[in-house]
């Protein structure tokens, strides 16, 4: 089976101090994090800027900053967010990919948040997907329900998303697909030949869920942006400590787990 990418999610843009008291924030808080995530194992760093006072920010400049003390430390791939927090612009949550980074995310269609809508238009994820192509940056295909794997296919027929795909099931949002092993399942079987996939499961199902992705040859994503509780009623004590139990898990399981070079190749980066 192919080697496990593992992808630390290391502060999104809902998670705040009160839930995580161990959010890193600024630029070299989330420096620090991914290059322990990195230590642990992890290949890929997903991010999103805050702003100093701790607030969700998709501006240029914080994630330049943040490329940029990431790469000084350690080689883990940066895949920088385009969905922001519920609410941003088109043109806010694009700004990222202007710097070019190797990755970024690309959600394929609109879905309940929570009390919330998180919204993409069909006309915004065009934009997306072209600017994406124009920069030279690989999305990956965030898949919120099992509906939005057709709006991915549609990206492909329409020349804006090259084949393989690679895909993350971000399951178990409220509103969106729950996390059940028979949901997962059914998501991988709709995945045309040849694509990558990863699961993020939110709360409680992320370890089940990372789980089966092992078993599965599909790969994993940890991180307090999904989590921030290591196991019941206790709280995690850094992002590392969720990458450390994968690679065991993993290992266990006799897979083993990618750097990020071999990261690189399976997913057809720039070496
Ligand atoms: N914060 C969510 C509304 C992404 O990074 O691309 C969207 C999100 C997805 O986190
Ligand atoms: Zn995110």
């Amino acid at each position: 089976m192919e080697k496990l990418i593992i992808t630390v999610a290391l502060d999104g843009a809902e998670v705040t101090r009160e839930h995580q008291p161990n959010l890193p924030l600024s630029p070299d808080e989330i420096a620090e994090a991914a290059y322990e995530a990195w230590k642990a194992g992890a290949s890929i760093a997903h991010v999103h800027a805050r702003d100093e006072q701790g607030n969700p920010s998709q501006d240029k400049e914080i994630y330049r900053q943040i490329i940029e003390k990431i790469s000084a430390k350690c080689d883990i791939i940066v895949q920088v967010s385009t969905g922001g927090a519920v609410g941003m612009t088109p043109e806010e949550r694009l700004q990222p990919v202007t710097l070019k980074p190797e990755m970024a995310t690309l959600t394929v269609g609109t879905v309940n948040f929570g009390n919330d809508v998180f919204m993409n238009t069909p006309t915004d994820i065009e934009i997306y997907a072209k600017a994406m192509q124009d920069h030279g940056v690989r999305p990956e295909l965030e898949i919120f329900d099992v509906g939005m794997i057709t709006n991915a296919m549609r990206l492909v027929k329409q020349g804006l998303v090259s084949e393989p795909v690679h895909v993350d099931f971000v399951m178990g949002v409220p509103g969106a697909i729950a996390g059940t092993v028979d949901n997962l399942l059914h998501m991988v079987r709709q995945l045309p030949a040849g694509a990558t996939w990863t699961v993020a499961g939110v709360g409680r199902v992320q370890l089940p869920l990372n789980t089966m992705a092992i078993l599965l040859g599909g790969h994993v994503r940890v991180g307090f942006e999904d989590n921030v509780y290591y196991e019941k009623g206790v709280l995690a004590t850094s992002n590392a400590q969720f990458v450390e139990r994968i690679v065991r898990l993993s290992k266990e399981l006799g897979r083993e787990v990618a750097t990020p070079a071999e990261a690189r190749k399976i997913l057809g980066l720039a070496p």
